[in-house]
């Protein structure tokens, strides 16, 4: 592998990148004729990823273009292992993406899509959310199901604990729309927020950093990281929004810790989510339906209906149960969109059989 090196890049140890003995297994097909790498950087024409030989920048091969043609989540994204190939020539090219642990997707609002790949390979979400301005509890909520979705855990970390009277009081409320997951509120500029993290994070821990713009994702990394690896940047005097500082989705290594994946601000969400993936966000009212009195309650105006018995003696906040009806109202418009695109594929790939087949006739008949 010597003839790979690359002396203007430091070298990165494989398990310091995450790699386990599931991945020799993984990658038994391509020992001999590729190596080995993650993706820390998606671009245009190609990727940067992080191996034994250091960075290195490669292009996309054939398969893999293909493939992500027909299926936008077949594209390599950041935290993918991924086999390399060096040509005589010397380009290096991507060829084929390892089987993924998890993956955080998100809808593209694209009509042919089938989503977008945000990160691959994680095993925690931190979901980064300021406390000032005031926490956006729908988007937590939001991002919660996104997280479960994913395969990976999640955790809410709130910022800007400093600038706000309360913290505490603030943090108890979002820990109400969030069940089950551990909530911290902290500095992200001092350093609790970092040790809190670290103590999540692991030599062979994968954790990215979702959220609105401005509210210290990248703060988080670079505390993370010990050193500015990640640019920041002042939010907007008046409301408080960010500058969408970071505009590319990106991995960073954090030698005998872990692996952080910083990510740009979330303007607005698009889900990808089905009705197990909402429950898992919201177990308390799926606990209640679970009580309903039929077993096909829409929890609308159903006699017997647990979920809005509890709505109805405040025992459930009935803010939360009118954004958990939206999800499931998203969800099921993203089912029927997803069926349409597999007719429209169906279609396509008769009328290119029978294309096929004209031609066929058409050949032999001369
Ligand atoms: N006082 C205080 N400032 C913070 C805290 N977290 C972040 N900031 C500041 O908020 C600003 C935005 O932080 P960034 O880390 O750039 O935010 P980001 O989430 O990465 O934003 P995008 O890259 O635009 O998505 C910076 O000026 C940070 O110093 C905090 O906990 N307390
Ligand atoms: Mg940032
Ligand atoms: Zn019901």
């Amino acid at each position: 592998m010597s003839e790979w090196l690359n002396p203007s890049t430091s070298a990165y140890r494989l398990t310091d990148l995450g790699w386990s003995t599931e991945h020799d297994h993984q990658f038994l097909p391509y020992r001999g004729t590729h190596v080995p790498a993650r993706v820390a950087r998606v671009e245009r024409g190609g990727v940067d990823v992080l191996g034994a030989a250091g960075t290195l920048h490669v292009t996309y091969g054939g398969s893999v273009l293909a493939a992500a043609a027909a299926d936008h989540t077949q594209h390599p994204a950041a935290g993918d292992w991924v086999a390399i190939a060096r040509w005589p020539d010397g380009r290096l090219t991507l060829e084929a993406i390892l089987p993924r642990r998890t993956v955080l997707t998100r809808d593209s609002s694209n009509r042919t899509s089938h989503g977008q790949v945000v990160a691959a390979n994680v095993d925690l979400v931190v979901i980064v959310e300021h406390l000032d301005p005031d926490s956006d509890l729908g988007r937590i909520e939001r991002l919660l199901v996104l997280a479960w979705s994913s395969g990976a855990t999640p955790l809410v970390v709130l910022t800007k604990a400093d600038l706000v009277p309360d913290p505490e009081r603030m943090r108890e409320e979002v820990v109400a729309v969030a069940p089950g997951v551990d909530v911290l509120a902290v500095d992200a500029t001092a350093d609790d927020g970092a040790t809190a993290l670290r103590q999540r994070l692991g030599p062979d821990v994968t954790m990215t950093f979702v959220g609105p713009s401005g509210a210290g994702k990248s703060t988080l990394v670079n505390a993370i990281a010990g050193a500015n690896v990640m640019a920041t940047n002042e939010v907007r005097g008046r409301d408080g929004k960010g500058r969408h500082t970071t505009t590319h989705r990106e991995l960073v290594v954090v030698p005998g810790h872990g692996v952080v994946i910083d990510t740009p601000g979330l303007r607005a969400v698009g889900l990808i989510a089905d009705p197990d993936d909402i429950a898992d966000a919201f177990p308390d009212i799926d606990e209640l339906a679970g009580e309903c009195r039929f077993r096909d309650c829409a929890h609308e105006a159903e006699p017997g209906c647990a979920v809005l018995a509890a709505a109805g003696d405040g025992e459930l906040d009935k803010d939360r149960l009118a954004r958990w009806r939206k999800l499931r109202r998203e969800a099921a418009y993203q089912a029927r969109r997803a069926d349409a695109r597999l007719r429209r594929e169906e279609l396509a790939r008769s009328k290119r059989r029978a294309k096929a087949l004209r031609q066929h006739y058409r050949a032999r008949g001369r």
